[in-house]
């Protein structure tokens, strides 16, 4: 297989290069997307011949929901013009869905990938648990197309590394260590090196597992080569390619569905609302920033796994618990001048609110990921570009909605009054509810 080296030739990006090599076919599965549009342009400012799939899913869930991303993202042919423009580089875009079997195999025929980079997934917990419909498009998407790609890569280009997002979710909040990937077991006198044990806490992230275990399948049975990237929750907006114009600028979500912890709480700080802490917020999770996604999906890609290998990368740079965040993302809005509270919602997930967590993430860092730690620079940041989107902000987005053990009729009750910090970690209850006139905390700015 082709390897990608250290010899960085017509590079037009500003990040540190960790490898590149001419002629080296990247294909992106999901490469409107996130995560897989930054990617995209990652990959083709080192040099490579970026191809990407995408069937505007994400798009489409949006409108269906009748929400948006906070940034206002150009289309994929606006958005590939744009690069060509920046870069002289064209990605080739192919269109459909990596669920049809037959779309994905001519792709990967004509395209012979040297590494696939696949994030054609429904990315959301909540969406998943919506109702049976969402449930099964979920597992649908992410496990048929996972299945389909890995028939397209056997049958056509054998030698090609996979490189699949996984979600540390996969592991649950188990009461000891979280390895990567595998745990090496003693039983009954006896021990062998096993997967790790996998409790995930939605049907999405059921839906990454089941990916998992079809990879691993693959890779000892047709001798296929992966790399299952178990990443965290990912917080940030831009990177050195989407901020170069406003036309290559990535989607960021903060609607209860789509989108993710600090990102939410970045904007509800801004427009007003309290900060969204589902229950005690004592959830701790592995965090890490968009430029270290694209950093560790880069590296894994220039250390690619052996024939027949099924490796496993914990992604993720720090731990937090929810809680945590909600604090520094109060405090350093309250430093700029805003009126930030955070408010305890009744938990609308079932998961621990206080446990046992502590993860190995230590495979990424011995390759040479140099992390993108969290601090105040960087919220203040994220607020500085969601206050130039301040006006798109829709406050019925924000509240949480999706229960994870709805209604008897499927009947979604109003979310109770919820209680409110003030910054000190104090509570303060309901009466100190700072609901305007129609029930909509704050206002958009
Ligand atoms: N949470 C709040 N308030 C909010 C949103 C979330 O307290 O407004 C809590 C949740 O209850 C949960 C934690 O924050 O305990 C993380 O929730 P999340 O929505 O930020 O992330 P999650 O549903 O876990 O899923 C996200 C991505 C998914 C990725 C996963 C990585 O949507 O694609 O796989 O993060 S991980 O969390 O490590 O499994």
């Amino acid at each position: 297989m082709k390897i990608l080296v250290n010899e960085a030739r017509a590079c037009v990006c500003k990040s540190p290069c960790v490898g590149i090599v001419p002629a080296v076919h990247v294909l992106i599965l999901g490469g409107d997307g996130y995560l897989g549009w930054p990617t995209a342009l990652r990959f083709s400012a080192r040099g490579h011949d970026v191809a990407i799939v995408d069937n505007f899913a994400r798009r489409y869930w949006h409108l269906q929901q009748s929400t948006d991303s906070l940034t206002p993202i150009a289309s994929l042919e606006e958005r590939i013009s744009a690069w060509e423009e920046h870069s002289g580089r064209r990605i080739k875009a192919y269109i459909g869905s990596v669920d049809e079997g037959d779309f994905l195999d001519r792709v990967v025929a004509e395209v012979l990938p040297d590494v696939v980079i696949h994030y054609a997934e429904q990315p959301s917990a909540p969406f998943s648990m919506k109702s049976r419909e969402h449930a099964v498009l979920t597992q649908r998407t992410n496990v048929i197309g996972t299945l389909n790609l890995m028939f397209a890569i056997r049958e056509h280009v054998p030698d090609c590394h996979i490189v699949k997002l996984g979600t540390m979710g996969e592991y649950g909040t188990p009461n000891i260590d979280i390895e990567e990937g595998y745990i090496e077991i003693h039983h009954k006198g006896r021990s062998d090196v096993l997967p790790y044990p996998k409790l995930p806490g939605s049907l999405y992230h059921l839906s990454k597992v089941h990916d998992s275990h079809n990879l691993h399948f693959a890779c000892r049975v047709w001798g296929l080569r992966a790399t299952d990237l178990n990443q965290g929750v990912v917080y940030g907006i831009e990177t050195d390619e989407t901020s170069l114009d406003p036309r290559l600028v990535t989607r960021f979500d903060y609607d209860e569905v789509f989108g993710t912890a600090l990102n939410r709480f970045c904007v509800q700080a801004l427009v007003g609302h309290p900060i969204t802490v589902y229950g005690e917020g004592g959830q701790t999770r592995g965090f890490l920033n968009i430029r270290d996604t694209l950093q560790c999906v880069e590296i894994a890609a220039t250390h690619p796994a052996a024939a027949g290998e099924f490796r496993v990368f914990n992604q993720f740079t720090e731990q937090f618990s929810v809680l945590e965040l909600a604090h520094l993302v109060q405090r350093c809005a309250q430093e700029v001048g805003l009126d930030a509270t955070v408010r305890h919602y009744p938990n609308p997930r079932v998961e621990a609110e206080q446990h046992y967590y502590h993860a190995v993430n230590e495979k990424l860092l011995e390759l040479g990921l140099e992390p993108h730690y969290l601090g105040d620079e960087l919220i203040f940041s994220m607020l500085n570009v969601i206050r130039k989107y301040g006006d798109r902000v829709s406050l019925g987005q924000v509240e949480p909605k999706t229960r994870w053990r709805p209604g008897e009729l499927g009947d979604e009750p109003e979310v109770p009054a919820p209680a409110e910090t003030n910054g000190s970690g104090t509570r303060s209850g309901p009466d100190d509810d700072i609901l305007g006139e129609e029930g909509v905390p704050g206002a958009a700015v």
